[in-house]
């Protein structure tokens, strides 16, 4: 069939509109008609040629919610009409990831995944008989995409689309963060480094766990308010400060009789290797954590004074913010519609397909959180 997407055709360039040809799904795999798309930081990093796993031409997106049209032979949990989140972690239920209970990475079609392909190792897209390569298994910048089973969340049919497709990366990446990987107390202080569409939801995470001090550390003096919104308790612009930033916070984090200083919990949401480093080392002596959620271009490494680890902090990362995605999302959307958790006021811009370019011109410019493509 004929569908309208977006083609990333070489790093650096703007997407394409065009018409591409996508076929029907085969075994296991399920055809979905998209409905909305989140553009996610980590688009503009695959397309700026910063991703080691980055392929062109590609059709890119994975912040994804619409409705399944057609499924393959073998699926049997999901059928047409069924309201879905596209999932680039999906959940098998059976690799020896999932099973063990320790991780949400299932490794049942990563390896094809990172190729761009399906998990039979082939692409359904093309362009005038040229294959065009899926994007982290969801390849939302298309009116239609098709995915494996295994990579879709089905969630209630009341659930705005244009809303929860923030669901499918975003949201649940910030408040994951939070509650499965950092495991945040009430009472807590963390540290919330770059407040953008990730960062934010750490920040509505934290208040959800009843933090009891939030710092947000942003170079755009703008985030200030849009922290406070969620629950940003104090900002620190580096920009503003005439000493390190490191001890300034540890400083600001000092109370009572622990002066000693450092947050419990970090989090580096710029995907910047010297603010991770940051971020470790203005978490607490001898308990703090510090979770890596962005991430760095091809080539980057970390680096900290084994000191920093000896002495008890620790260094996490985490992808989905934990999340098993056929399982939680559903639970997250439903947080959504029960007021628990916000999302509208984040989706500053929404679009439609025509000017998807725009919402990456307004990412660049720092003048957006998030922008969705309306189908
Ligand atoms: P964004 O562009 O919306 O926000 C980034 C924020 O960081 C901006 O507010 C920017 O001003 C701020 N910033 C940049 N450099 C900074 C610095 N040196 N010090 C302080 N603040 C700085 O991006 P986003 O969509 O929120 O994504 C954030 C990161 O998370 C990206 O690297 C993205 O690829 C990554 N990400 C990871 C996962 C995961 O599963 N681990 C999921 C989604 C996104
Ligand atoms: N391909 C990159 C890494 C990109 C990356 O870390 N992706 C995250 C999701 S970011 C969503 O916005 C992720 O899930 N990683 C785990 C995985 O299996 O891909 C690189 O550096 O090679
Ligand atoms: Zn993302």
């Amino acid at each position: 069939m004929d569908v309208r997407a977006a083609i990333a055709t070489e790093a650096g360039k703007p997407l394409e509109i065009a018409t591409v040809q996508l076929e029907g799904p085969r075994a296991f795999e399920v055809l979905v008609e998209t409905k909305a798309t989140g553009i996610c930081h980590t688009d503009e990093f695959t397309l700026s040629g910063a991703d080691p796993e980055g392929l062109f031409p590609a059709i890119l997106g994975h912040e994804g919610a619409g409705v399944v049209v057609e499924v393959g032979d073998g699926v049997t949990s999901v059928k047409p009409g069924d309201h879905v989140i596209p999932l680039y972690t999906p959940e098998c239920r059976q690799c020896p990831s999932c099973l063990s209970r320790k991780t949400n990475l299932c490794t049942a079609i990563r390896a094809t995944q990172g190729q761009g392909l399906m998990p039979d190792g082939t692409s359904r897209f093309s362009l005038d008989g040229k294959p065009l390569h899926h994007y982290m298994g969801c390849s939302t910048f298309a009116n239609f995409t098709v995915l494996p089973e295994i990579a879709l969340a089905k969630i209630r049919e009341d659930a705005p689309f244009d809303k929860v497709c923030y669901i499918g990366c975003g949201v649940t990446t910030g408040i994951g963060a939070v509650i499965n990987t950092a495991g945040v107390e009430a009472g807590a202080k963390a540290i919330v480094f770059g407040l953008g569409g990730i960062g934010l939801n750490v920040i509505q995470g934290l208040r959800l766990a009843g933090a009891d001090m939030i710092i947000g550390v942003d170079l755009n003096p703008t985030k200030k308010e849009w922290g406070e919104r969620f629950g940003l308790t104090h900002f620190v612009n580096p920009a503003d400060l005439e000493g390190e930033l490191v001890p300034y916070l540890v400083d600001m984090t000092k109370k009572g009789a622990d002066q000693i200083g450092g947050a419990d919990y970090t989090f580096d949401c710029t995907g910047n290797v010297s603010v991770m480093r940051d971020a470790l080392e203005s978490s607490h002596r001898g308990w703090g954590v510090s979770v890596i959620i962005g991430v760095a271009p091809s080539g980057a490494e970390i680096a900290t004074r084994p000191f920093q680890l000896v002495t008890g902090r620790v260094w996490k990362g985490t992808a989905f913010g934990g999340a098993r995605g056929r399982t939680d999302v559903p639970k997250i959307v439903d947080w959504y519609m029960d007021g628990k958790i916000e999302i509208d006021p984040m989706i500053t811009h929404t679009m439609p397909l025509q000017d998807i370019n725009t919402g990456f011109d307004l990412m660049h410019a720092g003048e957006s959180i998030r922008s969705v493509v309306l189908y």
